[in-house]
This record gives C-alpha cells, sequence and structure tokens, in this order.
C-alpha cells in the first residue's frame, strides 16, 4: 500500500523525485485520484501556512510548488476523461500580474475532464489577451483565476474588457482562494466556484442556461 502520508511530507519539503515517485506508485496502487489529491492539496495548505508564519520563504514555496505539479501532471490524465466532441470551448488563465497556476491548471484538468475543449492561456495574463483569445476561439466560457487580494481588481478589469468588447454570450466564472460569491456578484461574474470540481458544475450550469 502506497504511502500517502509520505506523499504529503514530498511536497512539504519540496522532493520532486519523491512526490513523483510516490505519486505514480499510489497510481498503479489503484488509489483513487481524488484522494491522492487531496494529500497533495493538504501539503500545500500547511506549505502556505509556514509561509504565513515565516517559518519558510519563497524558495521553498516554490521547490514544493514544483514538486506538487510535477506529481499533478502524472494524475492529469486520470482526471481528464477524454470525450469525442468537445461540449464549449473556455478560455482560462490566471489574471494580470498573478503567477500562481496549480489550482488554475487543476480547474483547466477538470474542465478538460468535462469535455470542454480548454485553450489556457497561463499565468500573469492581461485583459486584452482575454479578450483577444475569446475571439479568435469564440469561446462560451472564461475561467479568470486569482491567489492574490491584490490580483483580484484584475479580474474587474478582465470582466470588464470581456463586457465592453460586446462578448456578452461569453459567460465569465472567477476563482482562487481570496475570491468570493460575494465579490463575482458585485463585479459582475457569471459564476463562482470555490474549488476545480464545484468549477465544473458552475460551468455546466451556464453553459446549458
Ligand atoms: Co504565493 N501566496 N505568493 N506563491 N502561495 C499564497 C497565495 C498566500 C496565501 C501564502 C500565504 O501568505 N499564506 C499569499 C497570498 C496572500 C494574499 O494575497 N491574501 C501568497 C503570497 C503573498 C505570494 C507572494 C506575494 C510572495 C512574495 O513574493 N513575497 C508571491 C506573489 C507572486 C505573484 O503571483 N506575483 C507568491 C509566490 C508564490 C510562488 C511562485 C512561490 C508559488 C506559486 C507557484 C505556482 O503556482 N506555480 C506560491 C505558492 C505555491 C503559494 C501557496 C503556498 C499555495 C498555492 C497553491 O498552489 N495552492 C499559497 C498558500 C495557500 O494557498 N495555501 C500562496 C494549491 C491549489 C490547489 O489551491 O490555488 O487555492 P488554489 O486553487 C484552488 C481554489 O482556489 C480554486 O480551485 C483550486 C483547487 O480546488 N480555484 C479556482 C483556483 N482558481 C480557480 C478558478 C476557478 C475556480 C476555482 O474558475 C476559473
Amino acid at each position: 500500500m502506497p504511502d500517502l502520508q509520505q506523499l504529503g511530507e514530498a511536497i512539504k519539503s519540496g522532493d520532486r523525485t519523491k512526490s513523483t515517485t510516490l505519486t505514480q506508485e499510489a497510481i498503479d496502487a489503484q488509489v483513487p485520484a481524488q484522494e491522492i489529491l487531496d494529500v497533495m492539496v493538504d501539503a500545500m495548505d500547511v506549505v502556505g501556512q509556514r509561509f504565513q508564519n515565516n517559518e519558510i520563504f519563497v524558495p521553498e514555496m516554490l521547490i514544493a510548488a514544483r514538486a506538487m505539479k510535477e506529481a499533478l501532471a502524472l494524475l492529469e490524465p486520470i482526471l481528464v476523461e477524454a470525450g469525442i466532441t468537445p461540449v464549449a470551448t473556455a478560455v482560462i488563465g490566471t489574471v494580470e500580474g498573478d503567477l500562481h497556476d496549480i489550482g488554475k491548471n487543476l480547474v483547466a484538468m477538470m474542465w478538460k475532464g468535462a469535455n470542454f475543449d480548454v485553450v489556457d492561456l497561463g499565468t500573469n495574463v492581461s485583459p486584452a489577451k482575454f479578450v483577444e483569445a475569446v475571439r479568435t476561439h469564440n469561446a462560451q466560457l472564461v475561467g479568470l483565476s486569482a491567489l492574490l487580494t491584490t490580483t483580484m481588481p484584475s479580474i474587474q478589469k478582465t470582466v470588464e474588457a470581456i463586457r465592453s468588447e460586446g462578448l456578452d454570450v461569453t459567460k465569465v466564472v472567477i476563482g482562487g482562494a481570496p475570491v468570493t460569491q460575494e465579490y463575482a456578484d458585485q463585479i459582475g461574474a457569471d459564476g463562482y466556484a470555490a474549488d476545480a470540481a464545484s468549477a465544473v458544475e458552475v460551468a455546466r450550469s451556464l453553459i446549458e442556461s
């Protein structure tokens, strides 16, 4: 039986060799992907708390994130169930000024799994880039992620840019640790999701509405 506690420890200490080996062992032992993912997310929460308490600093946070990203990449094929015809096209990105991408990547994976055609613009994406991508890909859905309270205004700017271009049929879903339903209502986003799983439900209901 693979040791998931060790996996959490490997992520916390930024040991990517161990984090990927243990993840692969868990996958091979048919541990449910959600169970593996929960361990990873909990580990990153601990990393965040340590950072907040000044027990670790940005370099340690960065290597922990790298250990998680590489392990997460192994889970992607399992989280993504390939569909035949995409339900809709979605553009996703982390908003301008923000470099956090693990949560955004998870939402992208879950949307792919829900059979959306996903165009991932990466991090630090300007409102103009979002608008351009929506036009180019004729996207019905846009996902905006922000992890910093200081980058939340970039979400609002992006929503305003999309609306001012008259792209009203495109539904906007927002999320990220500091983001709330109240904030989504305040800035006129169509939907808010607290986590990657509910981002699928929210996206589906918006597309079907
Ligand atoms: Co940063 N960081 N970070 N960081 N970092 C946080 C966010 C922080 C809370 C840490 C802390 O102080 N406790 C804090 C923000 C404080 C605040 O603004 N309130 C913080 C800070 C301050 C910073 C810097 C400013 C540090 C500095 O330089 N002094 C700096 C900013 C850089 C920048 O962006 N301009 C910085 C840098 C970094 C690293 C680069 C080192 C690294 C990111 C690496 C990477 O992403 N590639 C990093 C990390 C790893 C974190 C923590 C530890 C972990 C984030 C994470 O990946 N969580 C984080 C503390 C924490 O969150 N516990 C922290 C796991 C991930 C699965 O969760 O991203 O929340 P999350 O995604 C969830 C939901 O939020 C939601 O679903 C996901 C999964 O269910 N969700 C969506 C996310 N996007 C969504 C979109 C949706 C729907 C749901 O629809 C489209």
